[in-house]
């Protein structure tokens, strides 16, 4: 017991994120299992995870479930029920209908509704919890992203103990957004529970530090904030990034060669093959590029028998209203440009709705002349990372949108505003068409960038800091 009469675990290092790092199974014979799901998070986690007795609290993404808590490749796993009500409250709702749009620019218009909001509060208490429970004393909780941004306050009060990270992976709005929401008080309060709070980028840090001036009136100074109670919070800047050297091998493997080369094959062998990757979301500039690449080749810049735009989009928060109608708003188009610009057997833009191995992908990024990256916003953008780590040579070319958190970095791309259709055009043109002396260059630059500023630096850095934070003034 911490005295408190809260029962201590043995955990040093606890995760806490909406989702466990591991996905049901079913084998062959009907029995179930888990296995440890792909993702730069759970990868770069988990040898940090496993050195040091670590737990991880999430929810293992199917509703009314209750699991018990079990042991997976050395992992302590802490399941977190949600009733298919709380999933359609917390994380359709609140979560993805109001703070998703609010936090990307109102690119879509969030809504406000006081049960998603009382659903919100009643499950991040039931992460905080669980995470209060399975935590030693003294042991580093880092905390993930929006869904859960209640979590660091709420465990602070039941665990003054725990040092406590918070980690948001999308943007930080500014303060003008930020304060339409109802509970902007609350929210802040919650993140103000952590001792370090991260963001991808220094905008988001900034926009932060001048939210808790505005509403907490408390003094900050260079990303350190000063509390009342003489507690000190550290808000900064951690850029998240790939297992760049993963990415590499993959797309080196001959068969991954063979596979990117049958990949052209079957667009039609195009002199220029563009590659567009997301999850099916309006803050991903799916329906801009579309059409910017589809007018190219209407005024006659790109020929329909030399380019080709393959187009992946993986379904996503399908039972969300906006998603759909999003979905509706992309295959239309779709259909549009491949009606009017297509040829037989060979349309204009090839659309997958669909989620492909990393396999597959590795083979997409390598076939691809020119990654087409055109976020609204966006909190990093792993995609744009994931294909310079693909690259073989110095060779490709990725079209950027200023607005994602991966322009900070990654400034020889061909910056574009995904607003500005022309200039979208101009530079999606340029991309293709630039001299290989010019595309190597910027491939040369872009390359050293994702290898030195890998994930495992990420995390590390993160890490470091929260380590060293001093807790008192
Ligand atoms: C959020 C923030 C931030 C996509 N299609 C397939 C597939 N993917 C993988 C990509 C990439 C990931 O999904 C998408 O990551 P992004 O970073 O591009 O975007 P979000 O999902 O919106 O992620 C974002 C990120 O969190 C991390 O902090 O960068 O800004 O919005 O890894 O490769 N993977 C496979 N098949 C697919 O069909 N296997």
């Amino acid at each position: 017991s911490n005295g408190d009469g809260d029962f201590v675990g043995s955990a040093s290092f606890v995760v806490v994120a909406n989702r466990l790092p591991v996905d049901r199974v079913t084998e062959p014979d009907g029995s179930t299992d888990w296995r440890t799901s792909p993702g730069g998070l759970v990868s770069a986690l988990e040898p940090v995870m496993k050195s040091r007795d670590g737990a991880w609290v999430g929810w293992v993404g199917s509703p009314d479930e209750d699991v018990a808590p079990f042991t997976h490749d050395g992992l302590e796993i802490v399941p977190v029920p949600l009733s298919a009500a709380e999933v359609r409250d917390y994380y359709e709702g609140f979560s993805n209908g109001t703070l998703w749009p609010l936090y990307h620019d109102v690119v879509a218009h969030p809504e406000f509704h006081r049960e998603w909001w009382d659903t919100y509060v009643r499950v991040n208490r039931r992460f905080a919890d669980r995470a209060a429970e399975v935590a030693e004393k003294g042991a580093v909780v880092w905390v993930q992203d929006y869904q859960l941004q209640l979590v660091p306050q709420m465990l602070r009060e039941r665990r003054p103990d725990l040092r406590i990270g918070f980690f948001l992976h999308i943007p930080f709005p500014p303060t003008e957004l930020f304060q339409q929401l109802p509970w902007r008080r609350e929210i802040l309060d919650g993140l103000l529970g952590a001792d370090l709070v991260g963001f991808q980028v220094t905008g988001g840090a900034q926009n932060f530090s001048r939210l808790v001036r505005q509403i907490g009136h408390y003094p900050t100074q260079r990303g350190t904030i000063e509390l009342p109670e003489g507690r000190r919070v550290m808000a900064r800047a951690y850029p998240i990034s790939i297992n760049t050297q993963d990415f590499f091998d993959q797309a080196r493997l001959p068969e991954t060669a063979e596979r990117a080369e049958q990949i052209r094959h079957d667009v039609g062998d195009p002199t220029y093959l563009f590659l567009g990757v997301d999850r099916l979301d309006y803050t991903k500039g799916i329906f801009q590029r579309l059409r910017a690449f589809a007018e190219l080749i209407s005024d006659g810049l790109l020929d329909a028998d030399d380019a080709v735009f393959v187009q992946v989009a993986n379904p996503s928060r399908e039972r969300v209203e906006e998603y759909i109608r999003l979905r509706d708003d992309i295959e239309r188009l779709v259909g549009r440009i491949n009606g009017e610009i297509g040829r037989l057997g060979r349309p204009a833009i090839n659309y997958l709705h669909t989620f492909y191995p990393r396999e597959e992908m590795a083979a997409l990024y390598r076939a691809a002349d020119v990654m087409v990256v055109t976020p609204l916003r966006d909190g990093m953008n792993l995609v744009a990372k994931e294909y310079i780590a693909c690259r073989q040579a110095d060779d490709g070319a990725l079209v950027l949108s200023e607005f994602a958190g991966a322009a900070r970095e990654l400034r020889q791309s061909y910056m574009i505003n995904p607003y500005d259709i022309n200039q979208m055009k101009e530079r999606m043109l340029e991309a293709a068409t630039d001299s290989v002396r010019n595309k190597s260059r910027r491939m040369r630059i872009l390359r050293r960038q994702v290898f030195e500023h890998d994930i495992d630096r990420w995390a590390t850095n993160f890490l470091d800091d929260l380590g060293s934070c001093t807790r008192t003034r």
